[in-house]
Parts: C-alpha cells; sequence; structure tokens
C-alpha cells in the first residue's frame, strides 16, 4: 500500500498536500474546504494583528507560467483566525493546523506570538519572513541581522512549535549565512520558497496588476527550479530537528516527488490550487501515489532527500 502521509514537527498528518498561506485560506469558509479535501491540513492566510484591507485591486493575475501577485497581506486580523483554530482544535483535537502570521513591525510580531502563547492554540505556527508586497516594508529574511534579532527574541517568550516561512535565495553564500542563523533556534521547519519577489508582468504595453506599478511576487511553473533549489539547499545544510516545507511551482504528482526527493517533508500548493481548485489535491495524490508505485515506493521516507548526484 502506498502512502502519502507525514510527520512534520512531531505531528503525524494523513497526506503531505496541504495549501500554501495566501491561496484559500482568507476565510473560515475557504479553510473548512481544505479541512474537507484530500489535504493533510491547512495554513491561513498571513494574520496581521488587525484586520487589513491590503492593495488595491487588480493585485493578482493567473498568467500562462504562474502567477503575479500583489495583494499587500489583506487578512481578517489575527484573532479571527485564532479564534477559529481555537474552536476546531475543540471540534477535530485529532488533527493539527498551521497558523501563518507577522506584524507590520517586529513589535507587532512580538504583540501576536505572546498572545498566541498565552493561548489554547496547539497547532504549528509560521512566522511569515517573506511578504514581498507591503510598500516600503522590504522582506524581512533578506536582512540577516534583523532575521537573526527577532528569532533570538522570539524564542525567549515563545514555547510553541514554530516554523518560518522564507524568500528564495539565490546565492550559495546566502544559503550558508541563513541555515547557520537558523540552525541556532529551536525551530520545527522552515518553508521553502515564498514568491520570487518583485517580478513584472507586461501583456502589449501595460502591467497587469495595479500596486507597485505592476511589480509582484512570481509563482507556479517559473519557480521550481529555484524553489527545489532552497529546498535541497536547506535539507543539506540544516540540523535533522528543522524539517522542510516545500512550496513553488507543484503543477503535478512530478513535482511534488521533486520536492519530497529534494528533502521536503510537506508539499503545498499556491498557484495551482488558485488556478485549478481544490480538486488540484486530489489529482497531485493521485499522480504522487502512482509515481511512488511504480517505482516501489512505499513511504515518503522510502525517497525523501535521495536527491542523486552525478560523480
Ligand atoms: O499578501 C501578499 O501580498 C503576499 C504575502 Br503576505 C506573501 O507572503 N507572499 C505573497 O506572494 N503575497
Amino acid at each position: 500500500m502506498v502512502s502519502t502521509k507525514t510527520v512534520l514537527g512531531g505531528f503525524e498528518f494523513d497526506n503531505c498536500l496541504m495549501n500554501a498561506a495566501g491561496v484559500w485560506c482568507m476565510t473560515k469558509e475557504e479553510l473548512e474546504e481544505v479541512k474537507d479535501s484530500v489535504a493533510g491540513t491547512f495554513v491561513t492566510k498571513t494574520a496581521t494583528l488587525d484586520y487589513r484591507a491590503g492593495n488595491p485591486e487588480p493585485r493578482y493575475q493567473n498568467v500562462p507560467l504562474g502567477s503575479i501577485n500583489s495583494m499587500g497581506l489583506p487578512n481578517q486580523g489575527l484573532t479571527y483566525y485564532l479564534d477559529y483554530l481555537l474552536e476546531l482544535q475543540e471540534r477535530e483535537p485529532e488533527r493539527t493546523f498551521f497558523l501563518s502570521l507577522v506584524g507590520m513591525s517586529p513589535n507587532e510580531t512580538h504583540t501576536i506570538l505572546k498572545q498566541v502563547e498565552a493561548s489554547n492554540f496547539n497547532g504549528l505556527v509560521e512566522l511569515n519572513l517573506s511578504c514581498p508586497n507591503v510598500p516600503g516594508k522590504p522582506q524581512i529574511a533578506y536582512d540577516f541581522e534583523m532575521t537573526e534579532q527577532i528569532l533570538s527574541e522570539v524564542f525567549q517568550y515563545f514555547t510553541k512549535p514554530l516554523g518560518i516561512k522564507l524568500p528564495p535565495y539565490f546565492d550559495i553564500v546566502h544559503f550558508d549565512q541563513a541555515a547557520a542563523i537558523f540552525n541556532q533556534f529551536p525551530l520545527r521547519f522552515v518553508n521553502c520558497v515564498n514568491s520570487i519577489g518583485n517580478g513584472l508582468y507586461i501583456e502589449d504595453e501595460s502591467v497587469v496588476i495595479k500596486p507597485k506599478n505592476g511589480f509582484g511576487g512570481i509563482g507556479g511553473e517559473y519557480i521550481k527550479p529555484t524553489a527545489l533549489a532552497n529546498v535541497h539547499a536547506f535539507y543539506q545544510r540544516l540540523k535533522p530537528e528543522i524539517q522542510i516545507i516545500g512550496t513553488g511551482g507543484v503543477l503535478t504528482g512530478r513535482d511534488a516527488f521533486e520536492h519530497i526527493l529534494c528533502g521536503a517533508s510537506m508539499v503545498q500548493l499556491g498557484t495551482t490550487l488558485q488556478k485549478e481548485g481544490m480538486e488540484a489535491f486530489q489529482r497531485i495524490t493521485e499522480e504522487l501515489k502512482a509515481i511512488m508505485a511504480e517505482k516501489g515506493y512505499e513511504k515518503l521516507a522510502d525517497f525523501r532527500g535521495k536527491l542523486q548526484y552525478i560523480d
């Protein structure tokens, strides 16, 4: 029997596929749909302390090889997601879900995390260090000093299972420097990767999204090689207690297989889920299982991280 179940941060999941933060996770209704699909779990839209309307529309566009977005962190505010998760964990105590969050400043991040720490929330927290779309706010994880400082401060009071959502890195030295920082902390996971920040897509003579004169995060088919490189680079460098979530360019079971081969313990669907809808979870799960069956693999551990090199 072929199984795609997985373990992440000490929690078991029936399937290694789930949504990526930002897609199908803005409201309780959307989150319930992901929960009730074949996805192993869900992650919420990244929550800030207060409700945010986000950037002006149009702010997301599907394009032939992926997507471009500059949503600007629209979300219902922490309390909405936290209250829902607290209610859900009473209703479905045997399952584990992810809460994505970040503050609009380091102080706000601490305020949010202290609220989560003080609550009864018993799931996983994903701290988003890689939002590319808030005008005037650089991606935190591209500033290594700031990243190290925030994580140092967080782990002085935060004791619940925590991981971080990372932007793609493009230089081996940056993989080394980032991993050296992450290895100092009791992180449960890193999630590679968020969208490739600040791309520009043009149709005829115009940009296709309104915010930032068309600059936006790129997802989908465009980003798979970058995503795989980041998954594998961190799989090679991080201590084994820090697991990897692979996100970026998963259109097929083969793409999910490649993420796992690079070291991912969980695989997220972003642009594909946005384009195809919930059926994507079933289709990609079946495609992944068919590849595993053909290769004689029964579980993810049979091939996770076992990417072959050329001597
Ligand atoms: O809301 C967004 O604009 C957004 C976020 Br927070 C993120 O982390 N990644 C992205 O592509 N868009």
